[in-house]
């Protein structure tokens, strides 16, 4: 029985705390419960824990005794068990808010060669020693003495370039700071399916054949370490997070935002819990972002698209702090690392907003939140087979297994070229959140939590040309204490 339970929350995404299945085991028609229980969350919860389950039964116990009076029409979407704790509001915690990484007002470079040169120096160097700690890259070698070997080699290098043969074989030019070498990904080999993209850093083990080609037995990534648990933080608090509200558009979903913020004012005691919004980017529609916007626009003057997003936000409950970063489509420069928001506009919010850049490490009670609007996913998504606007998630995952937001570079993503390479992924997060392509989900990846925020505008008309559907008005909310998710829909 043990082996079919673990089965089906596998197949439901979802892990099974030891102690709940404990419980289970003891029950009568445990997969019957377990289902039963997974039925009354939106979305599949990380884990499973114990008390979901003895609070899910306690509610059908409470539903069952009040059977004979039917419930309003237009009860509140169900929210996971665990989620119902009930008495503790984010109003009673003081906000703990610390950013910890943000390139606001550090920026250096002026975009010459030798910045060029420094960045992806820096990049090499940081990525490079990052795999070099790894157990399967000791005694890695550099290109040049790799070249020269005549045994099994290990080396580091940046990709280059990436093409495939007549007969479907891959090619990777890869280099460090001294040379450069080709390597051979064989069609027939394991290594076929992996991807590999542009100007990435990565590990290689293989053999070099007598023309100096590189025949591939494994590649190694830097990724994040496979053992960590969710680090949270004691206080009770939960995090809401949206991005790509872009105020401003004759698409903006008014009616939407409206609901939003009736159930955040007055809703259940998942909208007393929330402490924290993370907004990530593209928050107002800008100007002069894409040909012919102004056809577009309801609000054409960019101080007034704030404007109106600020009196937004003041209706917010005061107990929401509220943290800012920006997307390609804000009033700062397009290039990546972005800073926060200028004074100019950071004047016309009040204080509960915290502005910061794009990326941002930002610490919430402790618990260190990644936030990036995402750009660079147009260029996974245009990189990468099977990768589509709709598996954000798994553009996600690449990312952290890279330890890079923005890898590609020279394609829609523009990188500016700082001393240092803001983008790389130097600590590990315990939740990563992107927005940037209008969908929505919430995931897991070694005990990150993923979560990619939904938009509140409509479709586009450029959205309808490409055939990108989003999903709007969809909420993450992730509780900082357990790292559970839900989506709420309005
Ligand atoms: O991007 C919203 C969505 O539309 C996101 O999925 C990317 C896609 N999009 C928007 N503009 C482009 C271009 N020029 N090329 C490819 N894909 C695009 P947003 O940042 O809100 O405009
Ligand atoms: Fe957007
Ligand atoms: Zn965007």
């Amino acid at each position: 029985m043990r082996e079919t339970l673990l089965a089906f929350v596998s197949q439901k995404g979802t892990l099974l705390e030891p102690a709940a299945m404990d419980y289970l085991l003891r029950q009568e028609n445990p997969l019957v419960r377990l289902e039963r229980l997974l039925g009354t969350f939106p979305s599949a919860p990380l884990v499973v824990t114990l008390q979901d389950m003895l609070d899910a039964e306690a509610i059908a116990r409470r539903a069952a005794s009040q059977a004979s009076t039917p419930a309003p029409a237009s009860v509140v979407p169900p929210v996971a068990a665990s989620f119902r704790r009930v008495g503790e509001r984010a109003a009673d915690h003081a906000p703990d808010v610390t950013i910890l990484r943000d390139i606001t007002g550090q920026s250096t470079c002026e975009g010459t060669i030798d910045d060029f040169t420094r960045y992806f120096r820096h990049r090499f160097q940081v990525l490079g020693g990052m795999l070099r700690s790894r157990r399967d890259l000791h005694g890695a070698l550099d290109i040049a003495k790799s070249r020269k070997s005549t045994r099994d080699v290990r080396f580091v290098g940046m990709v280059s370039e990436v093409r495939t043969t007549r007969n479907g074989h891959r090619i990777l030019d890869v280099e460090d700071e001294a040379d450069r070498i080709s390597v051979l990904l064989p069609a027939d080999s394991p290594l076929a399916p992996e991807v590999v993209v542009p100007d990435e850093v990565l590990g290689i083990a293989g053999t070099v054949n007598d023309r100096g080609l590189v025949i591939a037995q494994s590649l190694i990534r830097p990724d994040i370490p496979v053992t960590r648990s969710f680090r949270g933080t004691r206080d009770p608090v939960r995090a809401a997070f949206m991005s790509d509200i872009h105020v401003g558009s004759r698409t903006f979903l008014e009616e939407k935002w409206a609901k939003f913020l009736a159930w955040i004012q007055d809703g259940d005691e998942v909208a007393r819990s929330i402490r924290y919004l993370v907004v990530s980017g593209d928050v107002v529609d800008g100007i002069g972002v894409f040909p012919r916007q102004d056809e577009e626009l309801a609000i054409d003057d960019i101080y007034g698209q704030y404007e109106a997003l600020a009196a937004h936000l003041a209706s917010l409950p005061d107990h929401v702090t509220v943290v800012m970063i920006p997307g390609n489509h804000d009033a700062v420069r397009p290039a990546e690392p972005q800073p926060a928001l200028p004074a100019s506009i950071q004047k016309l919010f009040d204080s509960s907003v915290v502005f910061a850049g794009n990326p941002s490490l930002v610490s919430l009670h402790g618990v260190r939140i990644l936030a990036y609007h995402g750009r660079s996913m147009d260029d996974f998504v245009s990189s990468v087979p099977g990768l589509s606007y709709h598996r954000p998630l798994d553009a996600m995952k690449l990312m952290l297994r890279m330890r890079h937001l923005a890898p590609i570079y020279g394609g829609k993503t523009p990188i500016a070229p700082e001393a240092k390479d803001h983008l790389i992924v130097e600590e590990v997060p315990d939740i990563f959140v992107t927005g940037h392509v209008h969908s929505v989900g919430v995931d897991a990846y070694r005990g990150v939590v993923l979560v990619n925020s939904s938009t509140w505008q409509a479709q586009t008309p450029y959205q309808k040309m490409r055939n990108i559907e989003p999903l709007p008005a969809r909420l993450p909310i992730v509780d900082l204490a357990t790292g559970q998710a839900v989506v709420r829909e309005f």
